[in-house]
């Protein structure tokens, strides 16, 4: 028999209404079966291209990004399949861009590493750690030079936390009031070092009260407690309070890199990875929403099946897409300020 929900959901849930509670949860199965199906065709070595997976941690972009339209700017590192499609990032082009095809987000160019989409606001995820930190940083003093109502969010790992531009840019941030949000996805591990041995501090978030920023820390595998912390951030940000900080406290199930675990690594246990994985942000809402009857077993089929469709339809898509013509590889090095 399954067990329980183990994450208290009722703790935050308060007024969000029934199809925002489906919509997270769809949100989170897409992305976990778009990054199952990943880690079962890499293998086969068709994708010329690192992936960093980011199965286990997906409430977290599922949870902020529903907080941000269209317009709203993005700015992801390497792992960052599921920040793409939660701001509405294409499947097709995400899959083509693993397969470096012309018709991929970055024009096959990127690779998993450097996704690029104007049209949903992804001004870009780079393989630089804390590389999209200082970019964002700038992005919303844009913003608020041209008066608009843009939020622009950040996603970053624990590692990004050791780098002094996060430091510089929150501080330029505090002093300007920018409408930007700063995302840990605090997942113990830099590669293969765990933070213990990198930071001496318990949690990330309490480095920031000298900065007088909007901090947060909150379970980055709770997809409720996600969502509130998030709209509370963008509520903040439309409305001219200025930055946030958010620390979220999250997992990753595969190594640092590619498919599998990394355990025969030994940076990690199984027993730890076990425990974690107790704790998946997908099952433990699923099972709450159907305790609740928010959604049905057969809901859950359809959705599943309606998934492996368009995941299969993608994957097709990519393969059969051509690549980039040799002579124009350079192509998009520079932008001509469109
Ligand atoms: C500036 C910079 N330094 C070092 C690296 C090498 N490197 C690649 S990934 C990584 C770990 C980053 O971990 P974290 O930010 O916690 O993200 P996670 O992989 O856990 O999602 C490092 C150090 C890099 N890519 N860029």
């Amino acid at each position: 028999m399954e067990k329980g929900p183990m994450i208290n959901y009722d703790k935050n849930i308060g007024d969000i209404p029934r199809e925002h509670l489906v919509r997270l949860y769809k949100q989170m199965l897409r992305i976990r079966k778009v990054q199952v199906r990943i880690e079962e065709e890499y293998p086969k070595d068709e994708m010329k291209t690192p992936v960093h997976l980011c199965k286990g941690q997906e409430a977290i972009p599922a949870g902020m990004c529903a907080h941000l339209d269209k317009e709203d700017y993005l700015l992801s590192n390497y792992r960052g399949h599921g920040h793409y499609l939660a701001k509405g990032g294409d499947l097709k082009s995400l899959i083509a861009e693993l397969y470096g095809r012309e018709t991929g987000c970055s024009r096959g160019r990127g690779g998993s590493m450097h996704l690029i989409d104007n049209s949903v606001g992804l001004l870009g995820s780079s393989s630089i750690v804390a590389g999209g930190i200082p970019i964002a940083t700038g992005a919303a003093l844009g913003s608020l030079l041209q008066g608009n109502k843009r939020v622009t969010m950040v996603l970053f790992g624990d590692g990004a936390v050791d780098e002094g531009v996060l430091y510089e840019s929150i501080n330029f941030a505090m002093l300007k009031r920018l409408p930007v949000i700063y995302v840990c996805e605090n997942n113990l591990y830099a590669v293969c070092s765990h933070r213990s041995n990198r930071q001496p501090s318990k949690d990330i978030y309490e480095r920031f009260d000298g900065f007088g920023i909007s901090r947060y820390k909150a379970d980055g595998n709770n997809v409720v407690d996600v969502y509130c912390v998030g709209r509370r951030a963008v509520e903040d940000a439309r409305r001219g309070k200025g930055p946030s900080f958010i620390e979220f406290c999250t997992y990753r199930w595969c190594g640092h890199s590619g498919g599998g675990t990394d355990i025969e690594l030994g940076y990690r246990t199984q027993e730890e990875l076990d425990a974690w994985m107790e704790r998946c942000p997908l099952k433990n809402f699923e099972l709450f929403l159907l305790d609740r009857q928010v959604i049905s077993g057969s809901d859950i089929t359809c959705f599943n099946q309606a998934f492996d469709k368009e995941i299969d339809e993608a994957f097709e898509f990519a393969r059969n897409s051509p690549f980039p013509d040799e002579a124009e590889v350079s192509k998009y090095l520079y932008s001509d300020g469109e």
